[in-house]
């Protein structure tokens, strides 16, 4: 079986990564042959500084590595080391319709909050599609937000292939149980996002244990103070419980019945513990990976080669099934 992920380098990783991506990643590595790759070719698509985009990229493979992945593994690898990706995306958007691209919301809600709105962000899927089905994936660990974009690569996937014979395996999608969309702690109504999220809201993975703390107990909750899951009327205390469940390994149910109605305080204390208890030893490894940085050159070296490797057959028959005349 093969597995493909993608994530961008775009500043420190939060909690909501950790919780509908990287917590998948781990052991989904161990049932077959897994791709994850930092999408430094997305993370240019909004605004972005060249120097931080350096630094960022580095950042996310020490984090990956510190999350559990192995590299002896699973092959972790950047984008832009492998020309077949923005080759494939170009070839690929001859098959994307404009209106459909146009019907992304994260093209959308992105699109709102930016005053230069980039090409790239509109194209932004397709390139996502190549990432996926070059690698002939079978399965695709993403987080409830990812879901649309997944179902347009599926989109390409069948139209290529009848359009020009079987190429491409369909990949599904993997999807966390719970805390799959984990909500902004100062505005519930969105999600935990470090490109245009709050900073007080958004729990980053290499927080030390004060900031965590200061950031959960300054959390929006909501009138009442009942401990309980409704995300309608409760976001805030919902998002809160999805995060101790994530955190704790315990389900929603058991943890309504502990806090019942014993009131915020207590509760938003023991979320803030269960989140520096997980985060914690993971800062301190990230931070020890981070520091070598030739080793982390290497080892993404190594991924490249692997992953090019991979990729170029697919390529090389959607050249040929396309038409084109090969060197
Ligand atoms: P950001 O919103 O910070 O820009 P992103 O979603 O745009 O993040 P990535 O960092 O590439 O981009 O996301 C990596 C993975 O994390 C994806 O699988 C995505 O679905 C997941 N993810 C991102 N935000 C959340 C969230 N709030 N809750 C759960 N999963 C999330
Ligand atoms: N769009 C995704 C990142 C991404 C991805 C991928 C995820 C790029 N290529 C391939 C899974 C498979 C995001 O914003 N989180």
């Amino acid at each position: 079986m093969r597995i493909f992920s993608g994530i961008q380098p775009t500043g420190a990783k939060h909690f909501g990564n950790y919780s509908g991506a990287f917590r998948q990643f781990v052991p989904i590595q161990e049932e077959g042959e897994a791709f994850f790759c930092i999408v430094d070719l997305h993370s240019i698509t909004t605004a972005f500084e060249p120097e931080e985009l350096r630094e960022s990229s580095l950042d996310l493979a020490a984090m990956l590595f510190a999350v559990g992945l192995d590299p002896d593994r699973s092959t972790i690898f950047v984008q832009s080391h492998v020309t077949a990706h923005p080759e494939a995306a170009w070839l690929l958007s001859s098959i994307a319709s404009y209106g459909q691209l146009g019907r992304m919301t994260q093209f959308k809600d992105k699109g709102e909050r930016q005053e230069f709105i980039s090409a790239g962000l509109f194209t932004y899927p397709v390139l996502m599609a190549s990432d996926i089905l070059l690698y002939q994936t079978d399965v695709v660990p993403i987080g409830d937000d990812q879901k649309q974009h997944l179902e347009l690569a599926r989109d390409l996937a069948e139209r290529f292939n009848s359009r020009y014979g079987e190429t491409f395996k369909v990949p599904e999608g993997r999807f966390p149980p719970t805390g799959g969309r984990i909500m902004d702690l100062q505005e519930p109504e969105r999600k935990m996002s470090t490109t245009d999220g709050q900073p007080q809201g958004t729990v980053l993975i290499t927080d030390p244990p004060e900031t965590i703390r200061k950031k959960v107990k300054s959390a929006v909750t909501d009138s009442g103070s009942d401990v309980r899951y409704e995300p309608e009327q409760k976001p805030g205390i919902s998002n809160l419980l999805e995060i101790m469940s994530v955190a704790t390994g315990e389900p929603i149910p058991q943890l309504e019945a502990r806090y019942d109605s014993g009131g915020y305080g207590q509760f938003k204390s023991d979320v803030a513990e269960a989140l520096v208890t997980l985060l914690d030893p993971i800062r301190m490894r990230y931070e020890e990976l981070r520091a070598d940085e030739s080793e982390l050159r290497a080892v993404l070296a190594r991924g490249a080669a692997k992953a090019r490797e991979t990729a170029a057959p697919t390529l090389e028959q959607m050249y040929e099934r396309m038409g084109f005349v090969r060197p």
